[in-house]
């Protein structure tokens, strides 16, 4: 240890009184003259002295060697030599102080920005490798920003166009570097603006679509995508290059393989049509669409966890982890139940019965505590299709198989899975023989525990249910059993007031068990107290609400959604207190 000590010492002194001085002397020589021109006859002395004082091996000399031959303006194989040079010190993240604040970042730039494509090609790739690999440092990554580097990237992005001389081969291995130091500038908020501005968003789909078959260049521009795509403005630039739906899914077909590419694509996606119709339903009208996705779909279903046929789990169509195939289908389901958000995307996503299919093979497939949000983002889709039901449709078709699915996620552990259950029980319950079913195998205890939950949300959902189940005469009785007035009584005195929504369905659940009498479902007590809450609500439906942005429609609410069913409940009950 003392001698390696001895030895850097020794190491650092000849640096700092020797060597230093030195250079800075050659520097400021080379600064103040142009003695060093091409024509001089001395420079290819310098340089060679220079060369051989690479090999004793230090950074901190070698970087300053690399500053004073970049300075000479080195060219050719020189230049190559001093770009490997400094490639092979930015690996080293020991090394990102020398590189801080060092004139090198201006060199390595000004060579991207000027060094022809077709004659400099390794000089370019080195440098760009260079960039990689500082950009991975948060200062020195703010450092480029400011030097425009995303403005030298487009601006390298044309001049990488294919043309007759231009190498693919090599124009690849650059663009592998250039888009992943891309990857890292999107790191910093500061890039988006300067990203949209210089229009690099319809650069790289234009790279995607001239090096779709180069999988780490889709890769990594897949990753920039996805980075990007949590902020709107690059959302908007993205969306209005044109054709990027149909590239998207171009890449996604040829590349299904490759899951890392495919999640981010998928999670680009998913984030697009998020929030725009318009995106929804141009991806809807793109060529294939449905089918690419669906396919992708298929391939993703994980159906080898079957253990029936134990030789399907030696096929490597599913390697590695097996949630990270989840994580295709979770990004997947997105971004078709986004699509089903559009009006006239939704009907016909909701007539596809290879797409029902699919969704409830997921559900059969897997469970809550292994896939919890896969299984929840499936069920919702499930449920938002279900507003969509036309007589013969595909979800109609399979009420009772989707309700036997719902059961398995109304008894898991997960409240996530046991809300979106709960809500598609709310559609599926207007059919007579879902009812029968939830009835017969004991379901319903479950559903009147959910009032107790004193999540608005639970309770409306469940209460939903209840009401289309106190439809049937039949089932009223069970349902008193299990105190299911005490508990709607409970709900409609604790969250009814201001949610004017969840007062009328407890209301409503109430006028169905009830079946227009009473006294045989409510005890005295229990009447008096709903006859006291319903007078309150109706008379000062207004105090309760606070924002005045809201009043509008909460009062909407409350006409619409309350009043009607409070009334027609209250006429109920006034001949019945008035007798006692
Ligand atoms: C510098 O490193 C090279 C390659 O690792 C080695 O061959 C050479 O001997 C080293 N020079 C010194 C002075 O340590
Ligand atoms: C980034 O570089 C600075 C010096 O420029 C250094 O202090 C810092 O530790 C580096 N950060 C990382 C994460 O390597
Ligand atoms: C293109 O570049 C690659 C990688 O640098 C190289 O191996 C190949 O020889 C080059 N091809 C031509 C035609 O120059
Ligand atoms: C579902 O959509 C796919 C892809 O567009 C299509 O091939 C298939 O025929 C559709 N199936 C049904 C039953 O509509
Ligand atoms: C279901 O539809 C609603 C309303 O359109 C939407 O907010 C929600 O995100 C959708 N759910 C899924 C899973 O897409
Ligand atoms: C359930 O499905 C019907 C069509 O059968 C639809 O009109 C309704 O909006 C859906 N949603 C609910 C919550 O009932
Ligand atoms: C940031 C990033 O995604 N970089 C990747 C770009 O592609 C190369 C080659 O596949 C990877 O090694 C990088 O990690
Ligand atoms: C802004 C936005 O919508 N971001 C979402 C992008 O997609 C991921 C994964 O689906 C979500 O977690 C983000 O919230």
């Amino acid at each position: 240890d003392s001698k390696l000590c001895t030895e850097q010492d020794s190491q650092s002194l000849v640096w700092n009184n020797r060597i230093a001085p030195l250079l800075e002397q050659l520097e400021a020589i080379v600064a103040a003259a142009d003695i060093l021109g091409h024509r001089c006859k001395g420079r290819s002395k310098i340089l060679r002295t220079l060369f051989r004082l690479i090999d004793l091996n230090s950074s901190r000399l070698n970087l300053h060697i690399a500053k004073i031959c970049l300075q000479l303006c080195v060219s050719g194989n020189n230049l190559l030599n001093i770009c490997k040079l400094v490639f092979k010190l930015s690996r080293s993240e020991s090394n990102d102080d020398l590189f801080q604040d060092s004139p090198v970042l201006d060199s390595l730039l000004d060579i991207l920005s000027t060094e022809d494509v077709s004659s400099s090609g390794e000089v370019l790739l080195y440098s760009v490798g260079t960039l990689k690999f500082l950009s991975g440092n948060r200062t020195i990554l703010k450092r480029l920003l400011d030097k425009n580097c995303v403005g030298v990237s487009h601006k390298l992005i044309q001049r990488l166009q294919p043309i007759e001389e231009t190498n693919m081969t090599l124009a690849g291995h650059i663009l592998v570097q250039l888009t992943a130091t891309l990857r890292n500038l999107a790191n910093h908020p500061e890039s988006r603006p300067l990203f949209v501005s210089f229009g690099l968003l319809s650069d790289l789909c234009l790279l995607l679509r001239q090096h779709h078959k180069d999988q780490d260049v889709c890769t990594n521009i897949s990753r920039i995508f996805s980075k990007l795509s949590s902020y709107s403005e690059c959302r908007l630039a993205l969306s209005q290059t044109h054709g990027c739906y149909q590239l998207f899914l171009e890449v996604l077909s040829q590349h299904h393989q490759k899951q890392d590419l495919v999640v981010r694509l998928l999670f680009t996606l998913g984030n697009i049509t998020a929030k725009s119709d318009e995106a929804r339903l141009q991806l809807f009208q793109c060529e294939g669409s449905v089918d690419t996705l669906l396919q992708i779909y298929n391939r993703h279903q994980r159906r080898d966890t079957d253990k029936v046929h134990p030789q399907q789990q030696t096929g490597t169509q599913h390697p590695g982890n097996p949630h990270e195939s989840d994580d295709v289908l979770v990004k997947l389901v997105r971004v078709l139940a986004n699509m089903c958000i559009h009006r006239s995307v939704g009907p016909a996503l909701a007539n596809n019965a290879t797409f029902i299919q699919l969704l409830i093979e997921t559900l059969e497939l897997r469970c809550v505590q292994e896939s919890e949000e896969l299984t929840v983002n499936t069920a919702a889709t499930i449920n938002n299709l279900s507003y969509y039901e036309q007589p013969n449709s595909a979800v109609r078709n399979c009420h009772l198989t989707i309700a036997k699915l719902m059961m398995k996620l109304l008894l898991s552990p997960s409240m996530d899975a046991v809300l979106e259950a709960t809500r598609v029980f709310g559609n599926l319950t207007q059919s007579s023989e879902v009812r029968d079913y939830l009835m017969q195998s004991k379901a319903h205890p479950f559903i009147v525990a959910l009032l107790d939950s004193k999540s608005p949300d639970v309770c409306f959902s469940a209460c939903g249910v209840l009401t289309n189940l106190a439809s049937d005469v039949a089932n009223r009785e069970s349902l008193a059993l299990v105190g299911i007035a005490a508990k709607l009584m409970d709900c409609l005195q604790d969250l009814g007031q201001g949610d004017w929504q969840l007062a009328g369905q407890l209301c409503q659940a109430i006028w169905n068990l009830a079946g227009g009498c009473p006294e045989s479902f409510l005890d005295q007590e229990q009447t008096e107290a709903l006859l006291d809450i319903l007078t309150a609500y109706l008379d000062e439906a207004l105090k309760w609400i606070q924002n005045e942005d809201l009043k509008d429609y909460h009062k909407a609410c409350w006409e619409l959604e309350f009043f009607p069913v409070a009334q027609k409940l209250l006429q109920g009950l006034q001949p019945l207190t008035l007798n006692s």
